[in-house]
């Protein structure tokens, strides 16, 4: 078994994946709405921003999607249908919302036979729906999706605002730069 030390020994195998991993993205700052496009025919779309854990994140959602081609009940907006199915990542919630994830890249293990990759990554899912405050599990990197797996029949887009709230408030100025 290789572990992530495997990087510096084989800088040349794993050049791509090492960039990945040391990548820096952009921290979200208080004050300002993002904005983003998720299509509903992909997994996930990657908001490009790293969150720290514990921040607290406003999300709000518009637009519709259709979950399945040519089903007319298939159509619904960020909140979802109201069930659940086998096929979503986020169980127990509504099937087709919007949901997010933070993922924590801890290593790449490169197998030296096959070069295959293995990421060892944390994972942690959250509903999300048309409009919800979120507090950020874990550090890592800001993933928007819908609420479901099979994705390649599906169509539309959801149009996704959110904010960075500021914590504490009442007991301190935001020491924001006017
Ligand atoms: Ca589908």
């Amino acid at each position: 078994m290789l572990f992530a030390a495997a990087l510096v020994f084989h800088a040349d195998q794993a050049g791509a994946a090492d960039q990945e991993l040391q990548e820096t993205r952009p921290v979200l700052e208080t004050g300002r709405f993002y904005r983003i496009g998720v299509p509903a025919d992909v997994h996930w779309t990657d908001t490009r921003f790293d969150v720290k854990a514990g921040q607290m994140i406003t999300f709000q959602a518009q637009g519709g999607v259709s979950l399945q081609q040519g089903n007319p009940r298939g159509y619904c907006g960020p909140d979802g249908l109201g069930f659940s199915t086998i096929q979503q990542p986020l169980p127990d919630t509504n099937f087709g919302a919007l949901i997010g994830k933070v993922v924590l890249l801890i290593s790449i293990e490169v197998d030296e036979e096959t070069e295959e990759e293995t990421r060892n990554e944390i994972i942690e899912y959250f509903y999300i729906g048309s409009e919800q405050s979120v507090e950020m599990p874990i550090d890592g990197s800001l993933f928007l999706g819908i609420n479901e797996l099979v994705v390649e029949d599906n169509s539309g887009v959801l149009s996704v605002q959110f904010e960075l709230i500021e914590r504490g408030r009442q007991g301190r100025p935001s020491g924001r730069a006017e």
